[in-house]
Order: C-alpha cells, then sequence, then structure tokens
C-alpha cells in the first residue's frame, strides 16, 4: 500500500513511518517541521537527541534497505502542494498526525490558541477537500484524541465514537439511533479535535470518503522496534511544562530527582498507550478500512486507564521518588473516573504493551541514559487555563476584566 504520513517526523509519526515502510508500504512523509520550530521558540527540546530529518532518512535506508521519502509542506497553508502530491503519489491511504498536540501550549496566549485552531482545523480541512478534489478513493486515517469525550460519564463504558439513545417523536412512537457521543473539550487543543470530528462526519456523508478517527490517549515510552535500531533513528521524549505528557515526564523526573509534579490532588484518571502499540494500531486500522459511504469509523486506542497520583506513586515505589502535589494550572476536574471501550482493536488483534512491563526499562533505558540534556528549568508547567490563575496579574486587574 502507498501511505502518506502528515506529521510524519513527530513522536507518533515517525515511529508509525518505520513501522509501516517495515512491514512493507511504501511511505511518504509530509512534515513542515513546525514541531521542531516550537522547540526553539519555547528553548525546549527532546530529551533524546533526535537527527534532522535527511539524517533519519539515510540511517533507515541504510539499515533496512527500504526508502522512505520526505515532503516539507504546510498542510493547513500550502493547499495546491497537497492537492499536486495527491495527484503525483495516488496513495492509497493517508495517516493524519499533522496538528499541534499540546493542551497547555494551545492555552498559553490567544496567539497560541488561534494558532492551534487554524493549524489544525485548516489542515483537516484541506486534507479532506484535496482527497475530494483529487477524485481518488484514499482512506484517511486520523490520530483524535480520548480527550474529545471528556473524561467522564453517567458511569457506563465511554463507546466508540457513537452513543445509543432513544427518543420519543410527536406520536409517542419510541424511537433508538446512535449520534456522535457529545463532546466535551478541556482545552482548545482538545476543541479542535471535536471540530475535526464534524469535518469528518460533513465529508463521510457529502462526499462518501472512507475516514477512520483513532481516539488515542495519552501516548507513553519512547521507542519501537524500529527507532531501537540505531540511535540515529530514535524518537522525541518531551518533558517540558507545555509538550511532556504526564507519564514520560514522570519517569524523566523521577530519573533526574526532581519531584513529580502532580497537578492539584492528582485525582484525574486519563486512558493510556505505549507507542509500540500506537504504531500496531495504525497499521491495523489501514489493512481494515471503513467501505465507501459507510459512517466514520471511530475507534477507542487506549489500552488502560490510570489516575494521576496512583501513577505517581507507583513510579515513586519503583524508583524512590518524590511526589510533589503542586497547584493544578488547569481548569479540569479534580476527581474522576474514566472507563471506555477498546474492543475494536482488541478484536483486531491489538496485544497491549503493558505499564507494568516497560515502566521501569524506560526509566533505566531511555530517562537515565540521556538525563544530562535536561533542563530543569522547562520542566514546570506554567501554561495556565485562565487569567485567574496566572501569576503575576494583579487582583484588581483581573476584577476589572469580569467588570
Ligand atoms: P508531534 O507534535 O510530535 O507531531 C506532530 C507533527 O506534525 C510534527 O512533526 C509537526 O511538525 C507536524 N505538523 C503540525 N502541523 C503541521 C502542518 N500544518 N503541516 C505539516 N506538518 C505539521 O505530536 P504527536 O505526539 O506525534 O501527535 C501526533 C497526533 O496524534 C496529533 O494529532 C495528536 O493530537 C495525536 N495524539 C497524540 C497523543 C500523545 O500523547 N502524543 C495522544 C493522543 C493523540
Ligand atoms: N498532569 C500532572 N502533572 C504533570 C502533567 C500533567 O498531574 O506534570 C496531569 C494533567 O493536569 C492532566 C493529566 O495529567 O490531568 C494529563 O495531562 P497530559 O499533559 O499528560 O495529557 P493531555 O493534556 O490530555 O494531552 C495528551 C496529549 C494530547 C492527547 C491527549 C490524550 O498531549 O495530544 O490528545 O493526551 S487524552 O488525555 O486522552 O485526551
Amino acid at each position: 500500500m502507498k501511505v502518506i504520513v502528515l506529521g510524519g517526523d513527530g513522536f507518533c509519526g515517525w515511529p508509525t513511518s518505520l513501522h509501516l515502510s517495515n512491514v512493507g508500504h511504501d511511505v511518504v512523509i509530509v512534515d513542515n517541521l513546525s514541531r521542531r520550530n516550537i522547540d526553539n521558540e519555547l528553548e525546549a527540546g527532546s530529551l533524546t537527541p533526535i537527527r534532522p530529518m535527511g539524517q533519519r532518512i539515510r540511517a533507515w535506508r541504510e539499515l533496512s534497505g527500504k526508502e522512505i521519502r520526505f515532503e516539507n509542506i504546510d498542510v493547513a497553508q500550502d493547499y495546491a502542494a497537497l492537492l499536486a502530491l495527491l495527484e503525483r503519489e495516488r496513495p492509497d491511504a493517508i495517516v493524519h498526525f499533522a496538528e499541534q498536540r499540546a493542551a497547555p501550549y494551545s492555552m498559553k496566549s490567544s496567539w497560541h490558541k488561534r494558532y492551534t485552531v487554524d493549524n489544525n482545523v485548516n489542515a483537516t480541512n484541506n486534507v479532506l477537500a484535496a482527497i475530494v478534489e483529487s477524485g481518488q478513493d484514499i482512506h484517511l486515517a486520523h490520530l483524535g484524541t480520548m480527550g474529545v469525550y471528556g473524561y467522564g460519564t453517567a458511569g457506563m463504558k465511554i463507546p466508540e465514537g457513537y452513543l445509543d439513545i432513544e427518543v420519543t417523536t410527536d406520536e409517542g412512537e419510541r424511537v433508538q439511533q446512535q449520534i456522535l457521543y457529545p463532546t466535551n473539550p478541556g482545552s482548545i487543543y482538545h476543541m479542535t479535535k471535536t471540530l475535526d470530528q464534524l469535518l469528518f462526519a460533513y465529508y463521510a456523508k457529502n462526499d462518501r470518503l472512507r475516514i477512520t478517527d483513532l481516539h488515542q490517549g495519552i501516548v507513553w515510552g519512547t521507542n519501537t522496534p524500529e527507532t531501537n535500531l540505531d540511535e540515529r533513528l530514535i524518537n522525541r521524549f518531551d518533558y517540558d511544562g507545555d509538550y511532556g505528557t504526564v507519564l514520560n515526564r514522570f519517569l524523566m523526573q523521577a530519573a533526574v530527582g526532581y519531584p513529580l509534579t502532580v497537578h492539584g490532588t492528582g485525582g484525574q484518571t486519563r486512558a493510556f498507550i505505549h507507542i509500540t502499540d500506537t504504531v500496531k494500531c495504525v497499521e491495523l486500522a489501514l489493512a481494515n478500512p471503513p467501505a465507501r459511504g459507510e459512517r466514520v469509523k471511530i475507534l477507542n486506542q487506549m489500552t488502560e486507564t490510570h489516575r494521576v497520583r496512583d501513577l505517581a506513586e507507583l513510579i515513586g515505589k519503583l524508583t524512590g521518588a518524590e511526589v510533589a502535589y503542586v497547584p493544578n494550572p488547569r481548569r479540569e476536574d479534580a476527581e474522576n473516573d474514566l472507563h471506555a471501550r477498546n474492543d475494536a482493536f482488541l478484536d483486531l488483534g491489538l496485544e497491549p504493551t503493558t505499564l507494568e512491563a516497560g515502566l521501569l526499562t524506560e526509566v533505566t533505558e531511555v530517562a537515565r541514559r540521556y538525563k544530562d540534556r535536561a533542563d530543569m528549568d522547562k520542566i514546570p508547567a506554567t501554561s495556565t487555563w485562565t487569567r485567574e490563575q496566572r501569576p503575576g496579574i494583579p487582583e484588581q486587574v483581573k476584577k476589572l476584566e469580569h467588570a
């Protein structure tokens, strides 16, 4: 299969590109390297020494004998180049990772909110419009998030995308339907993924596009069998307050001796998946596309749920790290339960990598090995969800804003 991977230089996109190439697909990576530019903006970087794209691709060719091609295109801005690429390459599938993916980054300022919405919504709409304009029957697999659902339910398991409902008509007849699960985003970033969902539903209905939306939980871990082949293929590891996600941050903090930064009570429960399983799920999703005319296929791409304070305590026990309960810079429920279905991937044969099996290796093989590259000043999460939470805004100004 020929596959275009949008966002193929990123944390999920790079190992996925290598895996798809390894199992025999013809892979073209598209990326505008915006994530590397954001590293420059934030003066933060990957804990692991990631190589430039040219070196990555040369190393892969040398080791595997396989060719991955690279195109530097801004998918959100350069529609003409994107369309020309689809016409030239005629791919069977597109995997779409090319979005600004950090919730704290999306909340830093009005500029960051606007950038995240412009980038993510335009990127998705451009891809969909280009598939239609190309006249090709390309399967689009998009990386969405478990955060579109919010993180709580009335006690039932969150279904895979669609909610069964029953309505009573004026005549008193009871009618059963399935609707998109109501969205409840917790950040501007998560909100863009709920907008993506509507774009997918519309294009699947109107243009009969074949679309899979993968509602992924928090990805942890760093390397996959392919990125482990050579240090030049190493994957990125974000630990800073904006891009570092909770479990990888705790692993890195344990390795450098920084008290684990639990936000608030740590009662937040979230869904998780290991990076090795991410790449397998994408492979499975590409092998099992929806039919033309079918509604968007939504799969929950997560394997375990955990409460943040339980993760901190577990890592504390494993490594001796201290746990620090810090003020929560976000606006989110202090405590929540989370139960979600993930039968679709299990039925397709996914064998989850468990936290138990992988945690310690991650600390010793990655976090400790590269700990000298860490910049401790970049660890605290400073992006706040509301102006009230922001340090340094005088009380009088806050009051005026609400007058
Ligand atoms: P990442 O930031 O490491 O990678 C995204 C890549 O897309 C980057 O290389 C970036 O340069 C590129 N990109 C962004 N905008 C682009 C544009 N307009 N044109 C071309 N390239 C562009 O993020 P990631 O962690 O690899 O996440 C990939 C996708 O998976 C995102 O859509 C994210 O929402 C989703 N996801 C990630 C996680 C996670 O824990 N990392 C969890 C759930 C879902
Ligand atoms: N948290 C801490 N301490 C930290 C960092 C985070 O307690 O040092 C808490 C947060 O307050 C939050 C939870 O951990 O309650 C998760 O935060 P996160 O940064 O690990 O994850 P999140 O912001 O939700 O975003 C990440 C990815 C995003 C993806 C999402 C999947 O960056 O791309 O969509 O996970 S999900 O969480 O299922 O919505």
